[in-house]
């Protein structure tokens, strides 16, 4: 019983976590065809007691999938996704291609759910949904539910990116240059153009005419297509640290109307997906190692912005993995709206 599903880039770090979660929330599906490129094709690999050969990805692999969870680069997507959707199929997609796209909903669960609607398996037609950027999903998981009470105006984020989000190669390179400089080697410098390991730089997103990079743009879009509010200002500096798989963000908030900390604090308790560490006595704010691997987003750091008057600004800190809310989760969720 349940739908028959199709993993696209199952051979890379959101590929293996899309069947991590699907195990984990005991996803029910009929049949799961595990999809790849040609260098991937016919790999073994085992996923709850049953033996797949990875298959190599074409326009005819989507026949009779219902739900495809799409994570292999955003060319893949633009080849592949619409020819899927053609054929029927509901395709998640965690890639930037269609994020922005009029029509194409854009979703993070907890948010706005209701961008989705009427979109069901069994509908008699295929569909696409795109999986916000990361650090959108992280920002907006603690900043909706405050949005959501005193609206936000104006948003200023600064972003600490894990390795993760440039994908599996990247974490192996941290790993091995953290091991070569620690011996006194020259770092080997393939993923990106500069030393990462005890070390960190801007993110390697292509940089933009306006002199903001793609990454620092999406939280600008994603938030305003995510909100319904053409009118909100967002702004965003990202950087890449060197953290295997969560991301943190700093965020500051200007509202509308007043929001004191400590009925903000209330209302992030109280938020689905996320949790507060907020212990100011020991020092105990969200870190990047406490979230990996977990499925709530951290919030911390939560206080009065004292540059602005009348209790109408917070500061934030927020975690959250990557790989799994930033990524698997928020699509496996998303699939879960779908039955
Ligand atoms: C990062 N957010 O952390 C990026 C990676 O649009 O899906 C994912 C890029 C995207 O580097």
């Amino acid at each position: 019983n349940g739908p028959s599903v199709a993993v696209v880039g199952v051979t890379g770090a959101v590929g293996q976590e899309f069947l991590s979660v699907l195990t984990d929330r005991d996803f029910p599906y009929r049949s799961i065809k595990m999809l790849a490129s040609k260098r991937s094709a016919g790999k073994q690999m085992t996923f709850e007691g049953r033996n797949y050969t990875v298959e190599e990805l074409t326009a005819d692999s989507f026949d009779g999938v219902d739900i495809a969870l799409f994570s292999a680069g955003g060319s893949i997507s633009k080849q592949f996704g619409p020819a899927a959707v053609e054929k029927g199929t509901i395709v998640v997609d965690n890639s930037s291609a269609f994020r922005m796209v009029d029509g194409v909903p854009l979703v993070i669960p907890e948010v706005n759910p209701q961008a989705m609607q009427g979109i069901k398996v069994g509908m008699g037609k295929g569909a696409l949904i795109a999986n916000p950027n990361c650090s959108t999903i992280i920002c907006l998981m603690a900043a909706t539910p405050l949005h959501q009470r005193a609206k936000v105006l104006r948003m200023v984020v600064s972003t600490y990116q894990a390795a993760s989000g440039a994908g599996a190669a990247a974490m192996e390179e941290l790993e091995l240059q953290t091991r070569e400089v620690l011996e006194g080697k020259p770092p080997t410098c393939n993923i990106f153009s500069q030393q990462y390991a005890f070390n960190l730089f801007s993110h390697n997103a292509p940089v933009q005419p306006n002199g903001y990079n793609e990454e620092e743009m999406k939280l600008v879009k994603e938030t305003r297509k995510i909100w319904s509010d053409l009118d909100v200002k967002v702004t965003a500096t990202c950087i890449r640290v060197p953290v295997m798989r969560a991301h943190a963000e700093s965020v500051n908030l200007q509202f509308e109307k007043p929001l004191d900390e400590d009925t903000a604090r209330e209302i992030l308790k109280n938020a689905p997906g996320v949790v507060v560490i907020d212990d100011r006595a020991s020092n105990h704010f969200p870190t990047p190692l406490e979230v990996s691997n977990k499925d709530d987003v951290a919030v911390g750091r939560i206080r009065q912005d004292l540059s602005q008057e009348g209790n109408h600004g917070l500061d934030i800190f927020v975690c959250g993995d990557q790989i799994r809310k930033g990524a698997a989760l928020n699509a496996i969720q998303i699939a879960e709206m779908l039955l």
